[in-house]
């Protein structure tokens, strides 16, 4: 379903990539459930084939051999636990659900959780699969892997990249899928991500969420049905469309991300005025369809799509803008992205390092996250979504949840500010000369707000700006060319 099954009408989810089950559950309690996150995207929780060439990649959680959760990020016991506090907390947990394939032809030996499989002979006896439950390579041009997109035949019954590709049309292998997810159902998870949908015929698909069974009421209203949102790729351009998947859930809008690091980067031609009608120029999916985010996993570090434009924690700046638009404006499910840093090498327009997995100790354990009490995190976790802007904006999210965009102003160029009906109110500006400086229509009750990207409402006062709203609604905005934030966002939560 399209829903995301949150509480308290909550907005906003983060995925917490590579994090270890018993710090999520943490970071519920101690930020995401007192910030208002509605939930988080956890890597696969399933045990997946060990890879050492090169050494635990973040990627080989993307070849499973067993449904049983046992992965770097804890085990079956720690990721109940999770669920539990984190449905404690009102934060969804959803996971990524990898199910168009195993591990990659050719490699055997013992998954993270010890459980021996053969990739060679297709034999993955954690589960069980043997070689008829995989597709044979029929429908493949040459060999068995996937050349041509346009063919759809190739695209959805051959291997992506070596990956052993799962009989899906068949009922033995729905059934085993359909076990494993409703397993997780049945802990407390909200819903899934699924991974690879694009590579998976939407009627297969529908067949095994069509078993699904109902949230558990512990957390849920009875009769919830599991949040779908599938990872499909779609740039335009290949032979399938996502809209072939937005009755079963929301898809992934890989274009938004990619056409907001042109506007904010001021590359293709684009600027920030062109925000104000994006969603039919850029061919986007409708608002209730898309799941949106300014970078994931794979474009941060080149994989998937969207290439050079994307957005990253390395342009801070720009990087808190376009996020601050996405929490801003009402379109799509909105998904924060939680990093780790790696040391780039770049070679020929592309990173040799895009493979490198968590922080790590000397035996390859993800190391736990530390955060210093100015509530940083330091070893190697970037935590994006604890920057003081984005949290911030999560709020702004909530606050203006139900009410349009209104009050839309922009100065032809990259000045724009508009409004969520009379709940919020966010100016942006991205000139390189000209600051932003005008009197401009709030849709806002007259009083005292607090700026929520230069500071906070706390106990004392502002910490940050203050903006006066007029009688008429009308407040002064004045935004440096050079401020390090160049912007300013208020709500009905932080009127002083
Ligand atoms: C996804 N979405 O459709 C994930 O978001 C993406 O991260 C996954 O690819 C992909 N689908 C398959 O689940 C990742 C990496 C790949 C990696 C793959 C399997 O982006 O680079 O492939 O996971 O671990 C790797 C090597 C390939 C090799 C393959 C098989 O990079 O060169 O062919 O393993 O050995
Ligand atoms: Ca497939």
């Amino acid at each position: 379903q399209h829903a995301p099954n949150t509480a308290d009408n909550r907005q906003a989810i983060v995925h917490l990539f590579e994090w270890r089950w018993t710090d999520i559950a943490a970071e519920c309690e101690r930020f995401l459930g007192p910030n208002g996150f509605g939930g988080v995207q956890v890597s696969p929780p399933n045990e997946n084939r060990v890879v050492t060439s090169p050494n635990r990649p973040w990627w080989e959680r993307y070849q499973p051999v067993s449904y049983h959760l046992n992965t770097r990020s804890g085990n079956d016991e720690e990721f109940r636990d999770m669920v539990h506090r984190c449905n404690q907390q009102g934060v969804r947990i959803y996971v990524d659900a990898v199910i168009n394939h195993m591990c990659a032809h050719g490699y055997s030996g013992n998954g993270t959780g010890g459980i021996y499989f053969n990739g060679n002979s297709l034999d993955f006896p954690g589960v069980p699969f043997g070689p008829n439950d995989f597709n044979d390579c029929s429908a493949c041009l040459s060999g068995c892997n996937i050349h041509s997109y346009d063919d759809v035949n190739e695209l959805r019954n051959c291997r992506l990249a070596g990956l052993l590709d799962l009989k899906l049309s068949s009922d033995y292998v729905r059934g085993k899928i359909t076990d494993y997810l409703n397993y997780l159902i049945s802990i407390g998870v909200a819903g899934f991500r699924v991974d690879a949908a694009k590579h998976m015929w939407p009627r297969d698909m529908a067949a095994i969420f069509d078993r699904l069974t109902d949230l558990n009421t512990a957390y849920f209203p009875s009769g919830s049905r599991p949040f779908i949102f599938m990872e499909v790729i779609d740039l335009d351009g290949e032979g399938f469309s996502s809209s072939e998947y937005t009755h079963l859930g929301r898809v992934t809008e890989f274009k938004y991300g990619m056409q907001l690091g042109y506007v904010f980067r001021k590359e293709n031609d684009q600027k920030l005025e062109n925000l104000a009608n994006f969603v039919e120029s850029w061919g986007l999916q409708l608002d209730n369809s898309s799941l949106v985010f300014v970078d994931n996993h794979d474009n941060q570090r080149g994989h998937g799509a969207g290439g050079q434009s994307i957005i990253t924690f390395r342009d801070s700046r720009l990087y808190k803008m376009a996020n601050a638009f996405m929490l801003a404006y009402p379109y799509g499910f909105v998904r924060i992205m939680s990093s780790y840093y790696w040391d780039q090498q770049w070679w020929n327009f592309e990173d040799r390092n895009n493979w490198i997995g968590p922080p790590a100790d000397a035996n390859g354990n993800t190391m736990a996250v530390s955060i210093n009490n100015m509530g940083i995190c330091v070893n190697g976790w970037m935590c994006e979504h604890r920057w003081p802007q984005i949290r911030n904006m999560v709020t702004f999210r909530t606050v203006a949840a139900g009410h349009g965009m209104g009050n839309w102003w922009d100065n032809g160029n990259n000045q724009i500010a508009f409004s969520r009906g009379d709940r919020a109110f966010i100016a942006i500006n991205n000139e390189d000369r000209s600051a932003l400086d005008t009197t401009l229509q709030t849709g806002l009750p007259s009083g005292d707000y607090c700026d929520v990207i230069s500071g906070d409402l706390a106990k004392g006062g502002c910490t940050g700006k203050t903006i006066t709203v007029r009688e008429d609604s009308r407040a002064h905005i004045h935004i440096k060319v050079d401020d390090e934030d160049p912007m300013i966002a208020i709500h009905a939560g932080s009127r002083a």
